[in-house]
């Protein structure tokens, strides 16, 4: 898709998805990877929950070389420097997986737009990447969220039940690029295969992310960081602190 209709669908709708965005070798690096990832972290316990029926893995900076690469896409880039700034940095980069028998998330705008004072600014403060590998489908737990609702100016109301809801139509491979204050949410997984998802997350500059990239990089990644991963980083929104 062109990036001038990729904006103009990302403007109307707060959603956009970029279509055989990864190649077929990407998708399945970043699964494999990914997979062993949260192999390794679940038997640790670690970040289960909906009773261990979903896992996030966090940190993926550090996790492997290809995360690097994959946070730093231009097409993707581009559309969060639309909406964000050309300043913009990583606030956190994770996998999402939803495993058979996970409930329906409850839907929200991302952080830290579900805590901020009303009325909300008219801009982005944050956006969110999905990095689609499995095929979605309505039994799955694919993403769900209400077209255009970034423009609502509230958060949702997490108890009620909305009928402009949509699931989204994806395939391992798509990416999709959501404004944060697009409500969405993880769909419930009625199938007995897991549904993976990477999410890469990204604020403005002048915001604490919500991990803090700056920190927690390993020095082996800052060594090899691109200029723009340095940004990404937050390397040049925060002064003097490695100086
Ligand atoms: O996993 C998904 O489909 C959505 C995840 C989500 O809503 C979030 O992390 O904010």
């Amino acid at each position: 898709m062109k990036l001038e209709h990729a904006i103009a669908h990302l403007d109307e709708h707060g959603y956009v998805v970029l279509k055989e965005a990864l190649t077929p070798e990407q998708a399945n690096a970043l699964r494999d990877r990914s997979a062993e990832l949260a192999a390794e972290e679940k038997a640790g316990g670690e970040h289960v929950y909906f009773d261990g029926q979903a896992q996030r893995v966090w940190n993926l900076v550090n996790k492997g070389r290809i995360y690097e690469e994959m946070i730093q896409l231009p097409q993707v880039l581009a559309l969060h420097e639309h909406l964000l700034g050309d300043d913009c940095i990583l606030s956190s980069f994770t996998v999402n997986l939803i495993g058979p028998g996970a409930p329906a998330g409850g839907l929200h705008v991302d952080f830290p737009l579900g805590r901020y004072p009303q009325p909300p600014p008219p801009f982005a403060f944050c956006s969110n990447t999905i990095f689609v590998l499995d095929d979605f489908t309505s039994e799955n737990g694919a993403t769900r969220l209400v077209p255009g609702s970034y423009r609502r100016g509230t958060p949702p109301d997490p108890e009620k039940a909305y009928d402009d809801v949509i699931q989204l139509d994806a395939r391992k491979g798509d990416i999709v690029i959501i404004h944060g204050a697009t409500w969405h949410s993880s769909g419930a997984n009625r199938t007995r295969q897991e549904r993976m998802i990477l999410l890469g997350f990204f604020c403005r500059s002048f915001m604490k992310p919500q991990q803090d990239q700056f920190r927690l990089a390993s020095p082996e990644v800052v060594e090899r960081a691109t200029p723009t991963m340095k940004r990404l980083l937050g390397f040049e929104s925060q002064s003097g602190l490695r100086a």
